[in-house]
């Protein structure tokens, strides 16, 4: 049978063979929500770079260039990482390329997998039955926060783990753990997250809306998948 295993955190990939495996990588707040709100909403493309320089010098070959630091953006960019940012029209049919605290970091992370896909609450169901119809086990991994565990990723990996339960087996202990948290949250996850150090460090900083938004339940019915370092539609 399939099996499914979850990463917490980056400094823990490491532990985990990827090879072979579909990676689902999870930054709710707010990387990967971004990602897939930009790619519907007609961006051509993304490309995730780790570090500020990689995505800076982007801006010669043509593309808009966004990221951030500390949750701000990055000064002299094109577009931070709000998801809203991700859905102006300025970004349509444009190529972006993106740097970000952990969501790059973990994509980067993730070049060994045999797929590398995104995930959000925007687009769990389209990341379900993408998992479901393929033939190989799954990594779910979360981004966290400078190497340490997030609620809000875990808790989407735990909603992942429980729409997957029939289909795969569990690698290890993890996704129970996951799993148990999303069942004992899932009737206020939104409560739940506003009360997560990301959210309270994004509120500092005055990012309210992004927060609701992200923990949007499928919005959109598509998953990104890295294809030669850049970031498209399936
Ligand atoms: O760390 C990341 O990748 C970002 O999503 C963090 S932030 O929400 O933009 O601060």
């Amino acid at each position: 049978m399939k099996t499914i295993d979850v990463c917490l955190s980056p400094d823990l990939i490491h532990l985990h063979n990827l090879k072979d495996k579909n990676v689902v990588i999870v930054d709710i707040l707010r990387a990967t929500s971004c990602m897939v709100s930009g790619l519907a909403f007609g961006i051509d493309h993304i490309i995730p770079f780790s570090n500020l320089e990689g995505s800076q010098a982007m801006k010669a070959e043509g593309y808009l260039i966004a990221g951030e630091r500390g949750g701000e953006k990055v000064e002299g960019f094109d577009l931070g990482n709000s998801p809203f940012d991700y859905m102006d029209k300025k970004v349509v049919g444009k190529k972006v390329a993106t740097t970000t605290t952990n969501g790059t970091v973990a994509i980067e992370k993730s070049r060994a997998a045999l797929n590398v896909i995104i995930g959000a609450f925007l687009n769990i169901t389209a990341v379900v039955n993408y998992l479901k119809q393929r033939d190989e086990s799954v990594i779910v991994f979360c981004a966290g926060w400078k190497g340490k565990v997030n609620l809000e990723d875990s808790l989407f990996a735990g909603a992942l783990v429980e729409r997957l339960q029939n289909d795969f087996a569990n690698e290890c202990d993890s996704p129970l753990l996951v799993q148990a948290a999303y069942q004992s949250m899932k009737h206020d996850l939104v409560g739940f997250v506003k009360n997560s150090s990301h959210a309270k460090r994004l509120n500092r900083l005055n990012v309210h809306k992004d927060i609701e938004y992200c923990m949007k339940l499928d919005v959109f019915d598509l998953v990104p998948i890295l294809k030669e370092g850049k970031l498209v539609l399936l």
